[in-house]
């Protein structure tokens, strides 16, 4: 039985918690798809640009083993028509966005999985100023 698991994400200096939230996320499908930040978009949630580059991080998380597909993500109001596109069963995402998504459950399933504890990309940006 085919169950399209989507997640959304700016994926930048990609460390062990976006590997295995990727991970545990393609654990509970069969196939699946994430929608990676534009760089504007990524602007817009964390007050400054990626380290990486939008097609860097693209080619990272085509990569991944656990990723059958990427997307671009423009807005994070575009859930819908993104799970619609891409058919998604199963919503993904890390428990910092918990509850953020609910108004969408009409549409697809949705799993907020705890983050991985003590890494962040602006820690490790943090510990490479110092
Ligand atoms: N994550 C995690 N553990 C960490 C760090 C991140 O599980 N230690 C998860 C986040 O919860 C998120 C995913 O990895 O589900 C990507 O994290 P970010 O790149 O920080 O993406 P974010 O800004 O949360 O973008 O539409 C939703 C947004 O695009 C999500």
């Amino acid at each position: 039985m085919s169950r399209v698991v989507i997640t959304f994400g700016t994926f930048d200096v990609f460390h062990l918690g976006h590997l295995r939230i990727l991970q545990r996320a393609r654990e509970l499908g069969t196939r699946l798809v994430v929608g990676v930040s534009t760089d504007a978009l990524s602007y817009s949630k964390k007050g400054r640009l990626p380290i990486y580059s939008e097609s860097e991080r693209m080619e990272i998380i085509s990569s991944v083993k656990y990723v059958d597909d990427v997307f671009s993500e423009e807005s994070l109001d575009k859930k819908s028509e993104y799970i619609r596109v891409h058919n998604a069963q199963l919503l993904v995402m890390g428990d910092d966005w918990y509850g953020k998504f609910d108004e969408i459950k009409h549409l697809c399933e949705v799993v907020y999985l705890a983050r991985t504890p003590s890494i962040s990309t602006t820690a490790i940006i943090e510990k490479m100023k110092n």
